[in-house]
């Protein structure tokens, strides 16, 4: 991922590897070695069923970020990916 606006997503399967629709995504980019986040809240929108599309995800310093992301509604997850920005 580089700096500035990206865009990532997310395949929700169950563990029967059935992809999981209707979720609410809700994700925060957040810096944990300075301990703060992005202005830009990123947008998420369902494109088809368990494939989760999240635009401007805004990266504003290089440095370790986390996505750190929460799944709700059917069922309840979270997720916290952790990537270098050069
Ligand atoms: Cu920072």
């Amino acid at each position: 991922m580089a700096r500035g606006v990206n865009e990532l997503r997310y395949d929700v399967t169950d563990s029967a590897g059935k992809p999981v629709s209707g979720l609410n995504v809700a994700v925060t980019p957040w810096m944990p070695d300075m301990g703060h986040g992005s202005s830009v809240v990123p947008s998420v929108a369902e494109q088809s069923p368990g494939s989760y599309l999240v635009t401007c995800v805004d990266i504003p310093m290089p440095g370790t970020w986390q996505l750190r992301t929460t799944f709700s509604g059917p069922v309840s997850d979270n997720a916290t990916p952790t990537f270098q920005v050069n």
